[in-house]
């Protein structure tokens, strides 16, 4: 048995999140907090994926101010820019270079089976743009630069991920080994947070519907309100079941944020009303976020600061990534 912690190397981890919009609670509990947890036990590396936001039309002064707001939020839940490397997509050239590589390797019949791109070219149908159709190639360059073990992600990026591999394994076996094909890690404490309006539907910050979600940056009289007025079923009991879609869903939320089990919460809210039990999960939400939102104002006031993080997070990503680059590019064949 090895006894010096110290000399394994730790795994190599890669993820990013868009800025487009304001962050909500699912992606705080479905994603974020388990970035937080993976810090200590891996070798982390997130990013800010701005570039990927201009796939749908973005207001210029707007996306400014929300990748601003979305690296200042991840320092506020507690990502260490010390202890990680913490950037901004379009600060590191390489990603949209090795995009260009990899696009010439990737088939239109592999990206043409994409559901998110079938689902948003749906949704923003005036603006199906090459970018959107080929977001994935993109994405497969955003991992695969930095030779992830582990990529964390949603359910609704497996696919995605699978298309990295792809063409990871495609490209090695035509021009010699360049990539880690990366796995997909999905953390067993992730919660899928559905909407609080109607919980057939993902929680989503573009959902017109503001009642619908909860922005991590809501204050505690917004957090309250919106659980006051989340939909309920009809059994008048808090219990965990299919048949109950609305209280199954706070419940899970209740859960995440207070660390206790179905069964102790089923016990605690019995006999009560369903009022007592969203005020309860409204205030354990907002006392949850509060110190997330006050972290986030002191950050954010200070824009040299912030500026200082996400130069030197670049920094230490390009070193990273030209190296990658460079490799695949001599393979290719170019002139380097
Ligand atoms: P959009 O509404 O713009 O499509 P979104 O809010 O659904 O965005 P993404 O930016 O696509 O969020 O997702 C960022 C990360 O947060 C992904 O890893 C995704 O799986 C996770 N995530 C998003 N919404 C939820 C949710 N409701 N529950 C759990 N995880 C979520
Ligand atoms: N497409 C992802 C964000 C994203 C990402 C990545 C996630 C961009 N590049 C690389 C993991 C690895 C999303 O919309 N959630």
């Amino acid at each position: 048995m090895c006894q010096n912690t110290q000399n394994i190397e730790k795994k190599r981890v890669l993820s990013c999140i868009q800025p487009s919009g304001m962050l909500t609670l699912g992606n705080y509990l479905g994603a974020l907090k388990n970035w937080v947890n993976m810090q200590d036990e891996f070798d982390c590396t997130f990013a800010v994926a701005d570039l990927h936001a201009i796939t749908v039309r973005q207001d210029p002064a707007k996306l400014r101010q929300q990748i601003y707001s979305t690296y200042a939020l991840l320092l506020a839940l507690g990502i260490d820019p010390e202890k990680n490397t913490l950037f901004i997509q379009s600060h590191v050239p390489q990603h949209a270079q090795l995009s260009w590589l990899l696009s010439c390797n990737t088939q239109f019949g592999e990206m043409s089976r994409m559901t998110q791109f079938k689902d948003k070219s749906l949704k923003h149908a005036n603006n199906v743009n090459v970018g959107l159709f080929s977001y994935p190639v993109l994405m497969a360059a955003d991992i695969l630069l930095y030779k992830p073990d582990l990529v964390p992600v949603g359910a609704d990026q497996k696919q995605h991920l699978e298309i990295a591999r792809d063409i990871a394994i495609r490209f090695n076996n035509l021009y010699g080994d360049v990539f880690t094909v990366p796995e997909p890690y999905i953390a067993k404490t992730g919660a899928r947070v559905m909407s609080l309006q109607d919980p057939f539907k993902k929680m989503s910050k573009s959902d017109e519907n503001l009642n619908s979600w909860v922005a991590i940056l809501d204050d505690k009289d917004t957090v309250i309100r919106k659980f006051k007025r989340a939909v309920t079923d009809s059994l008048g009991q808090v219990k965990f079941g299919e048949e109950q879609p609305g209280i199954s869903n706070l419940i899970t939320i209740y859960s995440a944020v207070t660390g206790k089990s179905v069964a102790e919460i089923e016990k605690e809210f019995e006999g009560k009303g369903y009022g007592d039990f969203k005020l309860a999960v409204g205030e354990s939400v907002a006392d949850a976020l509060a110190p997330i939102k006050a972290a986030y104002d002191e950050i954010i006031k200070d824009k040299k600061a912030l500026e200082v993080l996400y130069k030197e997070g670049a920094q230490k990503a390009e070193y990273v990534a030209r190296k990658t680059y460079f490799k695949a590019m001599k393979k290719v064949g170019f002139v380097v």
